[in-house]
């Protein structure tokens, strides 16, 4: 058989592996360690699309977004050294996330190994506490292979990034070699006898709670366990950043479980008899750092369904563990009918206390940043997808927008900043005809500014919008609870973000004024090229519900 094969160089057959494993997209920047990469890529150039950008760390979150809004591994490709470091942001955040990728490092030829010749790094040392795996392939034609094990590893179980590292000599040598099809998604099912388990639990429940999150999800998954907890009149909260896994119309749906939690739904998940909880890691953000939930043996009778072995009893001892595919879980899940709880009543109260937390409140100065989350919540298509960062300004995003189905949110679980901006690129070049919209602030916003040129070259066409406090306000709001009055490294002095979008030949604007903004976002979105708007929002207005000066004065009051 191999005789009727073709002989090619590494990068070739790398190339051929990835358009056999279905990629369509990758991110990257170029580096000279991975030539025959980039020359086999020219091949399958109308297969593959190429993302050139403008900074690794933009390119990494540009490929974990890609990974979590489509499913499939996100593709980053880095130079090695500095490549790889740079890149490492969205390495974290896709782990955290757990969010398939797959990236690949050129590295040092053979012949140099091992004596910290120029740029070189031992990925799996460095990459060790961040990926599922991380390799190198030291024999050109055993590429196939090692691309597919990638593919396979990232996206089974518990999907998360893997690392493969190309020595130069390696892409430059030549084999003749088959390629591999593409990867199987493999998770494990649920039994009856497990089935049959949980109903008994979820029968004898007075106050059930069922928390939805985590990687893996399908639509049509999210789609059935919406009908089933509205059928069992059961009531939902979505974990930390996963807000588009529960319809947050549905009459079941009570909230996120997550940072800034309502305390009214804090308490209802504290006083659950019976946890139910479906993907989420119960990570700290989730627990309210391990508070809802007390480790290791929780007050609650929980119920724990993942789809990564090592994760059920990590941190919590659940009564009932089920390792577990969302999507074959579901569909186990629909076999079994919950007589009419008593739990209804709970359920519809627990509605109305999401549905008064998340209506905005007044805040200090002459821009409602609430009311333009509420505007742009019901004037946006159904499928749009919101891009948010990290930092004070995603908490009007998190409290008041209505995530309305499966992939219309992505945000970083790590709490990453600078990751709006490139995953609103990401989803729009993975979307096109779906609204895209990227919620950023002024210090998250310019982590990763310069991608704007990213947006322009691949026509990405899209709106962002800046948030501009003048300060890194979370951090300005913790330093303001500890050590009041003694700011610190907190403020921040910027440029215009209009003007600075206007550079790049995107379009920009500014807005300062509540009733401006509904105007500026037509004309954004209809500007027929990447936009950006800049929304100078009152520094002290740091949360939906508080000011800067409140938690000064009280900090100050508590220290008297
Ligand atoms: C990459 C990264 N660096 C630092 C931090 C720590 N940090 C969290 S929020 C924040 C400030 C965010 O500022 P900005 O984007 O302006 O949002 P604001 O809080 O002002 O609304 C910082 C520095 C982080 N989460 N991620
Ligand atoms: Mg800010």
């Amino acid at each position: 058989m191999k005789s009727d094969l073709t002989t090619r160089h590494g990068g070739k057959i790398l190339a051929d592996a990835l358009v056999a494993q279905g990629v369509k997209m990758a991110f990257g920047v170029p580096g000279e360690s991975y030539l025959p990469l980039l020359d086999g890529m020219h091949d399958v150039r109308d297969r593959l699309q190429f993302i050139v950008c403008r900074q690794e760390g933009g390119a990494s979150y540009m490929a974990e977004a890609y990974g979590k809004l489509t499913g499939e591994p996100g593709v980053l490709l880095v130079t090695r050294g500095p490549g790889a470091t740079n890149g490492s942001v969205g390495m974290h955040t896709g782990f955290q996330d757990s969010t398939p990728m797959v990236m690949f490092i050129g590295q040092v030829g053979g012949d140099m190994v091992e004596r910290e010749a120029f740029q070189e790094i031992d990925y799996r040392r460095m990459y060790g506490q961040m990926a599922k795996w991380v390799a190198q392939i030291d024999r050109v034609e055993r590429i196939p292979e090692y691309v597919s094990h990638a593919f396979h590893t990232a996206l089974a179980g518990r999907p998360g990034p893997v690392v493969l590292a190309l020595p130069e000599d390696m892409l430059f040598a030549e084999a003749a070699v088959a390629d591999v099809e593409r990867a199987h998604v493999v998770r494990p099912g649920v039994s009856a006898f497990q089935i049959n388990e949980l109903k008994n639990l979820l029968e004898r429940a007075r106050s059930p709670f069922v928390i939805v999150g985590g990687g893996g999800w399908t639509r049509e998954a999210t789609q059935k366990l919406q009908k089933w907890a509205e059928a069992a009149g059961l009531p939902v909260g979505n974990s930390f950043r996963c807000q588009d896994l529960f319809d947050n119309r549905s009459p079941s749906y009570a909230g996120d479980v997550g940072i800034g939690i309502n305390p009214k739904l804090a308490r209802r998940v504290k006083d659950a008899d019976v946890l139910l909880v479906i993907g989420a890691r119960l990570g700290e953000m989730t627990t309210s750092a391990y508070t809802l939930l007390e480790a290791p043996q929780p007050r609650q009778t929980l119920i724990h369904v993942h789809a990564g072995t090592e994760e059920l009893g990590r941190v919590y001892r659940p009564a009932l563990a089920i390792n577990a595919g969302y999507p074959q879980f579901v569909e186990g899940l629909a076999s079994i009918s919950l007589p009419q709880g008593t739990w209804r009543e709970a359920t519809k109260e627990a509605r109305g206390e999401y549905l008064e937390w998340s209506e905005p409140r007044p805040m200090p100065g002459s821009v409602q940043y609430g009311e333009i989350i509420r505007w742009l919540s019901s004037n946006l298509p159904e499928d749009a997808i919101i891009a948010g960062g990290a930092g004070n300004f995603a908490s009007w995003l998190h409290r008041h927008f209505t995530y309305k189905g499966f992939r219309t949110q992505l945000g970083p679980t790590n709490g990453s900043m600078g990751y709006g901006y490139p995953a609103g690129v990401a989803a729009k070049l993975a979307a096109p005809k779906r609204s895209v919209l990227a919620i950023c602030g002024d210090g998250d916003f310019l982590m990763n500014g310069q991608e704007i040129a990213t947006a322009v070259q691949h026509g990405a066409n899209f709106v962002a919008l800046v948030v501009n406090n003048g300060l890194y306000g979370t951090i300005r709001m913790h330093q303001e609870r500890e050590y009041p009055g003694r700011v610190f490294g907190t403020d921040l002095r910027n440029p215009d973000f209009a003007a600075y979008a206007r550079a790049f030949g995107a379009h920009g604007e500014t807005v300062e004024r509540t009733e401006d903004f509904a105007t500026a976002y037509e004309r954004a979105a209809k500007a027929g090229k990447p936009a950006l708007i800049e929304l100078r929002i009152d520094p002290d207005a740091i949360t939906p519900a508080t000011t800067l000066s409140a938690v000064r004065e009280k900090a100050l009051k508590s220290k008297q």
